[in-house]
């Protein structure tokens, strides 16, 4: 593999993560969708709009199946390249690992020591960060070799991680977000998920996408999607019957895991020991 290929790619992403995520937020509230209006992130004039940003509800078409390991228990999923990078979980069977996209070959792998859980992955600044359930620390990697760098410390429990190119966004099993600050991992702000109102709960895997906060909502075939500003949830997606054949072998083997191409603006999504990964289209419930 050539990893060293990809670091010029990293810089790309964490720079667009960034750019776009400081356009958003420079027009808050230009939003033309009345219903939205108060919590919608804005368009840009000329900027990429997905068409999903209208849906209150989406279900879902796949374009395409991707192999996906089916022994990896994920619980962390991001794109880099051409390349996943995959936090899985287990005690004694969790990693963080380089995976090809299109074969499923993992190219790299840095185990976890035993007695930690791996939970939620998040790329910044050519590093990769990762929490563990109930080990309230994550570690730092170097992006290429996946070499550990370091520790950090947070309170409670590590569920997904995600960043909008300035903070981590952690989930914690509960209707709250953190942001953390990526140097110092202090708890910057914290949002509470709400839809109408009402906590949306159990917020697993995360994913930044086009100024949201895409999560997977554990033992459920829904994934919200969340103003980072306001914590309100602006659509549901409907995952229902994604998982092939007659369903799951193990009820823990849920839905769990969504990336994104930034470049390509292809989003996917997997769940914990699926054989395959989903490229998926959004499409508005009628
Ligand atoms: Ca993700």
């Amino acid at each position: 593999m050539s990893v060293v290929a990809d670091s010029g790619k990293w810089v790309n992403f964490c720079v667009k993560k960034a750019f776009l995520y400081g356009l958003i937020l420079s027009v808050a509230g230009c939003n033309d969708e009345p219903e939205l209006r108060s919590d919608s992130v804005a368009i840009v004039e000329n900027s990429y709009i997905p068409e999903w940003r209208s849906h209150r509800v989406s279900r879902y078409e796949v374009i395409r199946e991707l192999p996906h390991d089916s022994g990896a228990y994920t619980q962390g999923l991001m794109l880099l390249g051409d390349y996943w990078i995959e936090s899985t979980g287990g005690y004694g069977a969790s990693s963080i690992r380089w995976v090809n996209r299109e074969t499923g070959e993992v190219v790299l792998k840095n185990d976890l020591p035993g007695d930690l859980f791996g939970e939620g992955v998040a790329g910044l600044d050519g590093r990769f960060y990762q929490l563990t359930w109930e080990g309230q620390k994550g570690f730092i990697y170097d992006a290429e070799s996946l070499k550990k760098l370091g520790e950090f410390p947070y309170s409670g429990e590590g569920w997904g991680l995600t960043s909008d190119g300035k903070s981590l966004i952690m989930s914690d099993g509960s209707d709250r977000l953190r942001f953390l600050d990526p140097k110092t991992f202090r708890v910057q702000r914290e949002v509470a998920v709400r839809i109408e109102g009402r906590p949306v709960e159990r917020l697993n895997e995360l994913e930044f996408i086009e100024g949201e906060i895409f999560a997977n909502v554990w033992h459920t075939d829904q994934i919200v999607r969340i103003n980072p500003s306001s914590g309100n949830v602006q659509g549901i997606i409907q995952l229902d019957n994604i998982y092939p054949g007659a369903g799951a072998p193990n009820p823990e083997f849920v839905l769990n895991g969504i990336a994104y191409d930034d470049a390509k603006k292809q989003l996917y999504v997997t769940g914990k020991c699926w054989p395959k990964i989903y490229q998926i289209r959004l499409i508005k419930e009628q």
